[in-house]
């Protein structure tokens, strides 16, 4: 492996010139603060020395490096339980000594190839990162933009806080990208949206939050429809709503009674599918709302999350309601959420565009579209930049 040292009087500088010299596939293998005589011998000054190589090379040498010193430190317990004389044994302690620091100088760098241990960080890069990993960014993905962060901007964008967000959020939009934002036709087939997910993931309540809101759809001609016909509580929940609201409502029990319930509400421009909730273990279930669906055949199958539950649990759910056919992700409970950052998470991992957040009980007010600029306040506590006035997502108890 070549390694190059660059030097220069700031981080950021010494970083710069490792991106010009070796490209953004660079791995710093080593960064520290100097103080060196100035030429005139008047006084000392600091400067920064980073220790760069290609992340091929790397790779390679962690590979063949790793086995040589293991097998050497087998070859010398093996002749280590041979007797032999007082000078050899001074020659196999000084070998020995040496394995042993080949290894702390592989597990050293192996450390910052995987970006566990990123070497003397810019203030506002590590607060960044830090940042990061509070609001529940899953710990390799953080790591892993940070070091994009610091090979490819530039010295003076690595001081900038801003700056660095901006570039991490550019980053975001592509991981856990917003979901387009389809207008609905007002003639013509309805439009469709179903709502999936766990009990209590507040199915029901995005549907009628965004019945209800006008950041929602409360503007189109909404019809509504219920598979949710195993508790009567939930009946009961969706018929008061209705009729509250003024919503035309059809409960399906069969997939065979689909049609007529389309034909009914063939003048809406939307029509909002609410289903019953599946747990692990209520297999047959989801296969009936499998079944329902292929018959609704929705535009949109939106599996709703709990915010509050950890990334794990999040993944186990949309492994299960993979057999539904899920297009969009939205989540609910957000205003309960300490670790916000984790829908990023879960976006990546199921490849499914972010629609809708929901932060609240009220109807009104506590629904909003997503968009990768979200982030900039709830994980990196920034003022949002595209819209003014911005209220953050508040805490409420308020009911509806
Ligand atoms: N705090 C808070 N509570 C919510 C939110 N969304 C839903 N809930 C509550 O969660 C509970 C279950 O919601 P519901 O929509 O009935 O869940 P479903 O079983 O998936 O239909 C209800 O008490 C809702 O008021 C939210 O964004 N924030
Ligand atoms: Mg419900």
């Amino acid at each position: 492996m070549q390694t190059r040292t660059f030097t220069a009087r700031s981080f950021a500088e010494a970083l710069a010139k490792v991106k010009a010299d070796l490209g953004d596939g660079a791995v710093i293998l080593k960064s520290e603060k100097r103080a060196t005589q100035s030429a005139f011998g008047l006084g000392s000054r600091e400067i920064y020395e980073v220790t760069a190589a290609l992340s091929t090379e790397v790779k390679a040498d962690l590979a063949s490096g790793t086995e040589f010193a293991n097998e050497l430190s087998v070859k010398l317990r093996d002749e280590n339980t041979e007797r032999r004389s007082p000078g050899q044994n001074y020659e196999m302690s000084l070998l020995r000594s040496e394995v042993a620091a080949l290894r702390d100088q592989l597990g050293g760098i192996a450390k910052h190839f995987k970006y566990n241990n990123l070497p003397a960080m810019p203030e506002q890069l590590s607060k960044s990162l830090t940042q990061m990993a509070e609001a529940g960014i899953e710990q390799e993905l953080a790591t892993d933009l940070t070091a994009e962060a610091l090979v490819q901007l530039g010295p003076n964008e690595l001081n900038s806080p801003e700056q660095i967000t901006q570039f991490v959020i550019g980053k975001f939009a592509k991981i856990a990208p917003p979901a387009v934002n389809r207008p609905v036709a007002r003639s013509g087939k309805p439009y469709k949206i179903a709502f999936v997910g766990s009990p209590g993931a507040g199915k029901t309540s995005t549907l009628q939050k965004l019945a209800t809101d006008p950041k929602g759809y409360s503007k189109q001609k909404i019809g509504l429809i219920s598979l949710d016909t195993h508790r009567l509580a939930a009946i009961e929940q969706i018929r008061t709503f209705a009729r509250v609201s003024g919503l035309p409502l059809e409960i399906v029990y069969s997939p065979k009674d689909v049609s007529t319930a389309l034909a009914k509400l063939a003048g809406c421009h939307l029509i909002m599918i609410d289903t019953a909730g599946c747990a692990p273990n209520e297999t047959q279930r989801l296969d009936d709302l499998t079944h329902m669906l292929e018959a609704l055949q929705p535009d949109e199958t939106h599996l709703v999350l709990n915010a509050t539950a950890r990334s794990l649990e999040q993944s186990a759910v949309a492994r299960r309601f993979q057999q539904v056919g899920i297009t969009h992700l939205s989540l609910t409970r957000l205003d309960e959420s300490e670790q916000p950052g984790a829908l990023v998470t879960i976006s990546n991992l199921t490849k499914k565009p972010l629609a809708w957040l929901a932060s609240g009980q009220n109807f009104v007010g506590q629904l909003e579209r997503y968009r990768p600029d979200w982030l900039r306040t709830h994980v990196f506590h920034e003022t949002s930049r595209s819209t003014a006035g911005f209220v953050p997502l508040k805490k409420t108890t308020a009911h509806a």
